[in-house]
C-alpha cells in the first residue's frame, strides 16, 4: 500500500480534526513549540511532507531542514510568517484560513472599539476597587460611537464585516483606504473610497486592518497620528508591525489621539512593562480577534483540508498565490 505522507500539527487542534487528517497523513501533533518540543519539532521535519499551525517563521532557513515538505498550511488569515517568495521557489504550496473568521474577528474588533470609545475597562475597575462613591462626572465621560466617520484601513472580508456593523448597527459614515477600489463595500455600506492621509484627517476612529506586509509595515508612525483628529480612537487588529509602538505611546501621551485599543502588539505576548500598558487611555487584548471555539475549530477544519487536499495532489481551496 501507498505510503501516507508525514505531516506535522504544530498547534493545538480538536482531535476530530487529527482523525481527520489521519486518514490520509501519519501524524506528529505538538500542541505548541518551545524550547521543550523545538529538537523534536526539527527531527521530525526532516521527512515530513506537510506543516500545518500558526505563527512559526517559515523561511529558508527552515525550509533547508525540511527537504521533502510539500505544502505549508497556515492555521490563520494572515500568513505574513511565510516566506512566500522562498517557498514558491522551492515549488511549496502554502495555504491560509480566510473567510471563516471575518464575522467573529469584526465582532472583537467592535467591542474594543466601544471599550475604548467608552472607557468601559477603566470604569470596570472603577466599581470593583470600590471607587464608585458618587454618579460618574463629565472627567469620566467617554465619546459617542454612533454617527461618527469609521476610517478602514484595509477593506478585506473583516474589513467589510467591520463596516456592514459601522453601517447598520450604528449609523457611522465610513472612509475606507484600501490597494484596490471595493465596489461591494461601497454599494452595500456607503463606504467611500479615499486616500490614507484624508481618511486619518476626517475619521473619528481609525480600524487599521490590514496583512502586514512590506508596504504595511510601519504604516502608522507619528506623521500619520498627528494627522488623525485629537478627538479621534485608534484601533489595531492587523499585526502589531503594523505600527509604530513608540510614536503611539507619544500620541497617546501628547493627546495627538485620544485613545487607542490594541488586540496585536509588535512583540506578541506583550511585555509587563510596555510603555502602553502605563496608559490609561489604551485598551489591550491579547490577541483574540478569533479567539472563540466555534471559529477557531472552522479554521483549524479548513487548514486541514487545505493540507489533505494539496498533499493528494488536488489545488487547495486556499491556495496563497
Ligand atoms: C489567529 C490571526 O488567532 O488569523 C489570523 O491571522 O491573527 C488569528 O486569527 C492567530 O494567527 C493564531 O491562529
Amino acid at each position: 500500500p501507498k505510503m501516507k505522507p508525514k505531516v506535522i500539527v504544530y498547534k493545538k487542534v480538536d482531535q476530530e480534526v487529527l482523525d481527520f487528517i489521519q486518514e490520509t497523513c501519519e501524524v506528529v501533533s505538538f500542541e505548541k513549540l518551545d524550547s521543550d518540543t523545538y529538537p523534536r519539532f526539527f527531527q521530525e521535519l526532516k521527512d515530513a511532507q506537510g506543516l500545518l499551525g500558526s505563527g512559526l517563521k517559515i523561511n529558508k532557513e527552515l525550509l533547508d531542514q525540511a527537504p521533502q515538505l510539500k505544502i505549508v498550511s497556515n492555521f490563520s488569515v494572515g500568513y505574513d510568517n511565510l516566506d512566500i517568495a522562498e517557498l514558491s521557489a522551492r515549488g511549496i504550496m502554502a495555504t491560509n484560513t480566510p473567510d471563516v473568521l471575518n464575522d467573529t474577528v469584526a465582532d472583537t474588533m467592535f467591542g474594543l472599539l466601544l471599550a475604548t470609545a467608552r472607557r468601559m475597562p477603566e470604569m470596570d475597575q472603577l466599581v470593583k476597587n470600590g471607587q464608585w462613591k458618587t454618579m460618574i462626572g463629565e472627567e469620566l465621560y467617554g465619546v459617542d460611537v454612533h454617527h461618527k466617520v469609521l476610517g478602514i484601513i484595509g477593506m478585506g472580508g473583516v474589513g467589510k464585516a467591520i463596516a456592514k456593523r459601522a453601517h447598520f448597527g450604528f449609523d457611522m459614515p465610513i472612509l475606507y483606504h484600501n490597494r484596490s477600489r471595493n465596489e461591494e463595500a461601497e454599494e452595500l455600506f456607503g463606504a467611500t473610497y479615499c486616500s490614507l492621509e484624508d481618511l486619518l484627517k476626517q475619521s473619528d476612529f481609525v480600524c487599521l486592518m490590514t496583512p502586514l506586509t512590506p508596504a504595511t509595515e510601519n504604516l502608522m508612525g507619528k506623521r500619520e497620528f498627528d494627522l488623525m483628529k485629537k478627538t479621534a480612537i485608534f484601533i489595531n487588529g492587523s499585526r502589531g508591525k503594523t505600527v509604530d509602538e513608540e510614536a503611539l505611546v507619544e500620541a497617546l501621551k501628547t493627546g495627538e489621539i485620544l485613545a487607542a485599543g490594541l488586540d496585536v502588539f509588535v512583540q506578541e505576548p506583550v511585555q509587563p512593562d510596555h510603555p502602553l500598558l502605563s496608559l490609561k487611555n489604551v485598551v489591550t487584548l491579547p490577541h483574540i480577534g478569533s479567539a472563540v471555539y466555534e471559529t477557531r475549530k472552522k479554521m483549524a477544519m479548513l487548514a486541514a483540508k487545505n493540507l489533505v487536499t494539496g498533499l493528494q495532489g488536488e489545488t487547495p481551496p486556499n491556495l496563497i498565490k
